[in-house]
C-alpha cells in the first residue's frame, strides 16, 4: 500500500512537471553582444504558435522550418509555419506567433535582433544568415525537455548581436581518417550549433585522397586507400587493415547544400606541392624520382612531394582544381603549401633545370629550392585568379611571395599572421597552440585517448586575443577571423571528434563573436552548463573535463 502510495506520487510529481511553466534562459553561448531582458510578460509558447516568414523567399520559409524542427527537438512542442503576404505589417502577423523578418537597417550582414513581448516574437536579420544566427540563439535558449509541456515562456527581452569576426571556422582532416557524408554533416551540425560560418575541409593527404576527380581516376581507386596504418606513433607496429574511403563529387555537391542550408561556406583544401604521397601512389610520374610510392601507413612529413621540373604536374593541379572549382562555389581554394622538404628537388635534374631558367638564386635565408615552391605557389595563384578565385594557403605561402590578395592562415602560432596583416595580406588565425583541437585538452593524460601531444584547455582556448597588441588599426582589420583545426592522425571515428572539439568549439565560439571587453571565463563556464545539455540530448561524447 505504502508502495502503492509512493509511485502515484512519483506519477503526480513527474506530470506535474511536465504541467509546470517551463521558461527559456538567455544566457546561451556565444553570449549576444545585448540581452536586455524586462520584468514584463514574456511570450507564452505552444502548439498555437506559428512561425511565420515572408513570402515568396525560399531562405526565409527554410529558416522558418529549420525553428519548428529546433522548437520540436527542444521541447517537444510541435508548432506550425505558415508564410506572410508581403503587405501584412509585422505588428499585426507577429501577434501571437513568432515572425522571421529581414530588415536593412541592421548594419552586420549577419547582424540580428530578437524582440520579446506577450504580444510576439520578432527575429530580424540584414540577411536570412542573420536570421538564422538569430534563430541558433533562440534555440539555445529553450528548455531541453523530455515531455511535452503546455507551455514555454519566453522571457520578455530585447536581443542585439553581431559577430565580431566575419570568418568563423572549423576543419576537419578527413584524409588522415575518412569520415562518412553523415559525420560530415554532423559536423557542419555543430558549426551551425556554434553561430559558426566556414567548413574548412581538408581533403587530400600522404596517407589517402578523398576527392573524385573525373580526369585522374587512380587518386580515388588507388590514392583513396591504404593497405594498412600504423599502431600508435609510428610504432613499426602496421594493423594491416585496409583503411580508405573518398567522397564522389555528388557527395561534395551534397555537402556544400547542406552547409549552404545553414548559411556555411565550404573551402576545400587540396594540399600541394607537399603531403602529395597518396597522388604519387596513383600517378608516379608526378613525382621526381617516378616511385615506385605507397599510400602512407605512417604519420609525418614525407620527401616525396610533387616534381616542379616537369609541366605535367601544372597541368595535373590545373586539372584538379577546375574541377574542385566545379563543386565548390567558395571565393576560397584552399592550396595548403605546409610541411614541404626540398630533399627531392635538391637532387631532382628536372627540378635544378627550372630553377636555373626561372633564374631562382638563393637569398635572405631562402635556399632556390625554397624559391621553387614560391614559383609553383605563384603559378597556381595567377590560376586561381583566371578562374576567379582567392587563394587560402597555410603561413608558409609568407615565403612564396604571393599577391597581397591571397590570406594567410597562421598555424605555427599567431606570430606569423601578425606578420602577414603587417605586410598587408588578409589572416585567418589558427594557431597550433590553442588552436588545434588534435592537442590533449588537459595535462593529466593518463586517461586520455593518445594524441599527438600538447595541451589547450577549454580555457586556453576562451582567453585566446586573435590581434596581437602591436597591430594598428589599419592592420588589425586584415584579420578576418579564427578557426580551430581537427587533425586526425589519431582520431579514427566520429565519436573521438565531437570528444575533440566538444566543448573546446564552445569556447572558440565566444573568442569569434565576443568583444574582449565582454569575455568573461566563469560566466562562459555556467553557460556552458545549459549548452551541455544540448550536446547531451544529441548523445554527442563531451569532454567532461571543466564539468567534474
Ligand atoms: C601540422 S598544420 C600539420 C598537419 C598535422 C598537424 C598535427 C599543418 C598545416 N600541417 O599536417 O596533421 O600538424 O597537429
Amino acid at each position: 500500500m505504502k508502495k502503492h502510495f509512493l509511485s502515484l506520487c512519483m506519477t503526480c510529481m513527474l506530470s506535474m512537471g511536465a504541467l509546470m511553466a517551463q521558461v527559456a534562459n538567455y544566457d546561451v553561448v556565444p553570449l549576444p553582444q545585448t540581452v536586455n531582458q524586462s520584468s514584463a510578460p514574456g511570450f507564452v509558447l505552444n502548439e498555437n504558435t506559428k512561425v511565420v516568414c515572408p513570402e515568396g523567399n525560399a531562405d526565409m520559409h527554410r529558416n522558418a522550418h529549420f525553428l519548428c524542427d529546433y522548437i520540436t527537438e527542444m521541447t517537444q512542442l510541435k508548432v506550425g509555419h505558415q508564410s506572410m503576404p508581403a503587405k501584412a505589417k509585422v505588428a499585426q502577423v507577429a501577434k501571437g506567433n513568432i515572425l522571421l523578418t529581414l530588415d536593412p537597417k541592421i548594419k552586420n550582414v549577419e547582424g540580428y535582433t530578437i524582440n520579446v513581448t506577450a504580444t510576439g516574437v520578432v527575429i530580424s536579420g540584414q540577411t536570412p544568415a542573420g536570421v538564422f544566427l538569430g534563430i541558433q540563439t533562440l534555440r539555445k535558449s529553450l528548455p531541453v525537455l523530455k515531455e511535452k509541456p503546455q507551455n514555454v515562456t519566453l522571457p520578455a527581452v530585447n536581443i542585439v548581436d553581431e559577430p565580431r569576426y566575419a570568418y568563423r571556422g572549423m576543419m576537419l582532416d578527413c584524409a588522415r581518417h575518412f569520415f562518412t557524408v553523415d559525420m560530415v554533416k554532423e559536423y557542419i551540425d555543430l558549426i551551425a550549433l556554434h553561430g559558426m560560418n566556414r567548413f574548412h575541409w581538408h581533403l587530400t593527404e600522404d596517407q589517402g585522397w578523398r576527392i573524385e576527380i573525373k580526369q585522374y581516376p587512380r587518386l580515388t581507386e588507388v590514392g583513396a586507400w591504404r593497405s594498412g596504418t600504423t599502431v600508435g606513433k609510428n610504432s613499426g607496429i602496421d594493423d594491416g587493415v585496409r583503411h580508405g574511403g573518398f567522397y564522389t563529387q555528388d557527395e561534395c555537391r551534397e555537402i556544400v547544400k547542406y552547409a549552404a542550408d545553414r548559411y556555411i561556406t565550404v573551402i576545400p583544401e587540396i594540399d600541394m606541392p607537399g603531403h602529395m604521397l597518396a597522388a604519387l601512389a596513383s600517378y608516379p610520374e608526378l613525382g621526381c624520382t617516378g616511385g615506385p610510392y605507397e599510400v602512407s601507413h605512417n604519420w609525418g612529413v614525407f620527401p616525396d612531394v610533387l616534381c616542379m621540373g616537369k609541366e605535367d604536374t601544372f597541368k595535373f593541379i590545373e586539372g584538379v582544381l577546375d574541377e574542385v572549382i566545379s563543386i565548390f562555389p567558395s571565393e576560397y581554394v584552399h592550396i595548403g603549401g605546409d610541411e614541404c622538404p626540398r630533399t627531392r628537388w635538391a637532387e631532382c635534374p628536372l627540378c635544378q633545370k627550372r630553377i636555373a631558367e626561372e633564374g631562382l638564386v638563393a637569398q635572405e635565408g631562402r635556399s632556390k629550392e625554397d624559391l621553387l615552391q614560391g614559383y609553383f605557389t605563384r603559378r597556381v595563384e595567377k590560376y586561381l585568379h583566371e578562374k576567379g578565385k582567392k587563394l587560402i594557403g597555410w603561413d608558409e605561402l609568407l615565403n612564396c611571395n604571393v599577391d597581397l590578395s591571397s590570406t594567410i592562415m597562421s598555424w605555427h602560432g599567431a606570430e606569423p599572421g601578425a606578420k602577414a596583416a603587417k605586410l598587408g595580406h588578409d589572416v585567418i588565425m589558427s594557431p597550433n597552440k590553442p588552436m588545434y583541437f588534435d592537442h590533449y585538452q588537459t595535462d593529466n593524460i593518463s586517461h586520455e585517448p593518445l594524441s599527438i601531444g600538447g595541451n589547450e584547455t577549454v580555457k586556453d582556448v576562451y582567453s585566446f586575443e586573435p590581434v596581437a597588441a602591436d597591430l594598428a588599426a589599419d592592420q588589425a582589420k586584415h584579420i578576418l577571423g579564427v578557426q580551430a583545426n581537427l587533425w586526425t592522425e589519431y582520431v579514427a571515428y566520429p565519436h573521438h571528434i565531437e570528444y575533440q572539439v566538444l566543448p573546446r568549439m564552445a569556447a572558440l565560439a565566444e573568442v569569434q563573436w565576443l568583444q574582449p571587453a565582454k569575455k568573461d571565463y566563469d560566466a562562459f563556464l555556467g553557460r556552458l552548463k545549459r549548452l551541455k545539455e544540448i550536446y547531451d540530448m544529441h548523445n554527442w561524447t563531451v569532454a567532461q573535463h571543466v564539468f567534474r
